[in-house]
């Protein structure tokens, strides 16, 4: 049994996609970001950081979304260059940047949306975020300008970025990268990708298409 601890529209999508793509049947169990339940003595024994993803596999939990696609990768041996492969050094660098530019659309989400009173949001971390969110995707942009995906073909890397393709348009205009945006069509149109949207639930988070950047 596997088991996915999810929130709609957050980094366990990344997971969920992976495992549609892998065919791995899974349980979802459902948590909330904003009911406390993330803080519960039970969600925190599964992940410490009381952050989703968590997945119950092969008798224990794990966290961190990256680890989990990395062991997901290891054990079921699929969508991943092995060890000493000449393409694995890639492989890491664009599986770990998915969150570094995730770190940034997290913020960006604070300022726009979740931090209260509208107040306590911070104009210059806004801009300078949003800057900081350009040129990660302009790194991004260039990789796509060659190659349909990350690795050239598709890889568990491609899923990592499964979280930030819904939210790097809201914050930075589309027009202005067109290999990133073809590059989230293709994978919006995917069958798994569609099939774990559909199983998971699309993200309530966004009230707006399109987060203007602040002047200032
Ligand atoms: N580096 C972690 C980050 C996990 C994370 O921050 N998840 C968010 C949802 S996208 C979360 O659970 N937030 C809950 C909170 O901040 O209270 C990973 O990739 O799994």
């Amino acid at each position: 049994m596997i088991r996915l601890h999810h929130v709609p529209g957050s980094r366990s999508f990344r997971v969920l996609w992976l495992l549609e793509e892998l065919g791995l049947p899974v349980e979802l169990r459902l948590w909330s970001l904003t009911d406390g339940g993330l803080r519960s003595a039970e969600f925190r024994a599964l992940s410490p950081g009381a952050r989703v993803p968590a997945l119950e596999i092969d008798g224990r939990a794990i966290f961190e979304s990256g680890a989990i696609v990395e062991y997901l990768c290891e054990t079921r041996g699929r969508l991943a260059p092995a060890p000493g492969a000449p393409d694995r050094a890639d492989f890491l660098e664009w599986l770990h940047y998915a969150e570094t530019q995730a770190t940034i659309l997290q913020n960006l989400n604070f300022h726009h949306i979740f931090l209260r009173p509208e107040s306590a949001r911070s104009v210059a971390m806004t801009r300078l975020d949003t800057r900081r969110l350009a040129l990660s995707l302009q790194a991004l942009e260039t990789r796509l300008e060659q190659r349909d995906w990350l690795l050239g073909d598709f890889s568990a890397a491609d899923c990592m970025m499964g979280f930030n393709t819904d939210a790097i348009f809201r914050f930075l205009a589309r027009a202005d990268y067109p290999a990133t945006a073809a590059y989230c069509a293709r994978a919006a149109a995917r069958p798994a990708f569609g099939r774990a949207l559909a199983r998971g639930g699309a993200s309530t988070i966004y009230g707006a298409d399109f987060y203007e950047m602040p002047d200032g």
